[in-house]
């Protein structure tokens, strides 16, 4: 195969598990044919037929960060609700007096795609300056037919815009519009299942997820749109037990589904339920924090389990008012007991696999896209311990320097 960019003079983090921390290849060289990784290995083995060499003069090299759950394309702001927040009030009162989603939902439904795609921009650019090449996008600031497929839309204009690759969710299941209120079922029945058929045929999501809790949709609301999602061809996710355990993971589990989120209050039940199933655990401790949440999911025992655990932000303007994913890894470890390798796993290989992609993204193998990012750095552990510092040097998305 031609070669057309060999790296050379690279620390690779390959994220490769394996016998050493980090897959890491100290001395290495990584060889890019097109988009796709087709060499990885020592740079005294390295192919010597290339196009192009380029030296990294010793800098590490991860795969490029991955945020697999967010919900950055939204209109409007919530700070009165922070300082709600701060005076007392909680999160699920502050929801149920009206606030909350359904405020963001009042100004994004004013909003085009146009004006979505182009906030949504500024902070995925926010993300790509972390060395993210990735981003997941949930629906659910529009809960009309017509608003959720603009918002889904815009984040595919935003991801071409940014040049980083955009995974779509429809999230419709996200909030009791007012004009349903006191008539979920009905909500899931008329909008829901309709918008999952046409994301399904219009290749508009990747996958479909719900808010499963209190204040939002049933377990038994929740189990059948996931039939709808798995009628249509998509894949489910779930925002699973964040508030109280409602079995949302147990049930996102019985689906096959790709991760549960949030799972602060996840039982022994469901965390068995999700390490046969393969679904990932996603880790979102920047809603944790910010909400003043005390309960930590289970983070020890689903290691333990072998739960795979991604981490990332939930950007939103709500409950995770965060474009740092680095910051994440950070308040992952520090709060939750992550070591850094598995934080940077969590933003990496197992972002990857939360999202369905693990065969072409997450590691540094040969095969994978080749989307890269370079550390000025001296440990990868160095990522992970600073707060607000941005250590990358560049990305390679797709093979191509960016
Ligand atoms: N859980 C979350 O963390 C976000 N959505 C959800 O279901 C919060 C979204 C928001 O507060 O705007
Ligand atoms: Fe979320």
């Amino acid at each position: 195969m031609r070669i057309d960019t060999l790296i050379t003079d690279a620390r690779i983090a390959s994220m490769v598990p394996g016998d050493t921390p980090y897959g890491v290849i100290e001395d290495g060289a990584i060889a890019i044919s097109g988009n796709t990784i087709s060499w990885v290995g020592e740079r005294r083995d390295a192919p010597t037929a290339f196009e192009n060499a380029h030296s990294l003069e010793g800098r590490w090299v991860t795969p490029a960060l991955i945020d697999c759950h967010t919900h950055l394309v939204f209109a409007g702001d919530r700070s009165d609700e922070y300082e709600r927040r701060l005076a007392g009030e909680s999160y699920a009162e502050i929801a149920k007096s009206g606030g909350g989603i359904a405020k963001t939902v009042e100004a994004t439904r004013q909003a085009n795609s146009a004006q979505l795609a182009a906030a949504a921009l500024r902070r995925l650019e926010a993300l790509a300056e972390e060395g993210v090449g990735t981003v997941e996008i949930k629906s659910g600031y529009g809960l009309t037919i017509d608003s959720e497929l603009t918002m889904l839309k815009a984040a595919r204009g935003a991801g071409i815009a940014s040049g980083m690759r955009v995974s779509p969710t429809l999230l419709a299941a996200h909030s009791i519009p007012r004009e349903y209120q006191g008539r979920s079922g009905a909500y899931i029945d008329e909008v829901c299942i309709p918008l999952v058929r046409q994301a399904a045929q219009e290749g508009l999501a990747d996958a479909v997820d719900a808010y499963c809790e209190g204040i939002a949709f049933s377990p038994e609301e929740t189990r059948r749109l996931f039939i709808a999602a798995k009628a249509a061809g998509l894949p489910v996710k779930l925002h699973a037990d964040q508030l109280s355990d409602t079995g949302g993971a147990r049930l996102v589990a019985e689906f096959g589904g790709l991760s549960a989120d949030h799972v602060e209050y996840t039982s022994e039940e469901g965390l068995q339920a999700m390490a046969n199933a393969g679904t990932v655990a996603v880790i979102l401790p920047g809603a944790f924090y910010s909400i003043s949440e005390t309960q930590k999911p289970p983070v020890a025992r689903m290691r333990e389990l072998g739960i795979p655990m991604a981490v990332s932000t939930d950007s939103n303007p709500g409950s995770s008012p965060m474009v740092s994913l680095l910051t994440a890894a950070n308040m992952a470890c520090t709060l939750f007991g992550f070591t850094v390798e598995e934080a940077v796993a969590g933003m990496t290989r197992e972002a990857a696999r939360a999202l369905g992609l693990q065969d072409k993204l997450g590691t540094i193998e040969t095969g994978k896209i080749a989307d890269l990012a370079v550390w000025d750095i001296e440990r990868p552990a160095e990522l992970v311990q600073w707060i607000g510092r941005r250590p990358l040097h560049g990305r390679i998305l797709e093979g191509e320097w960016v």
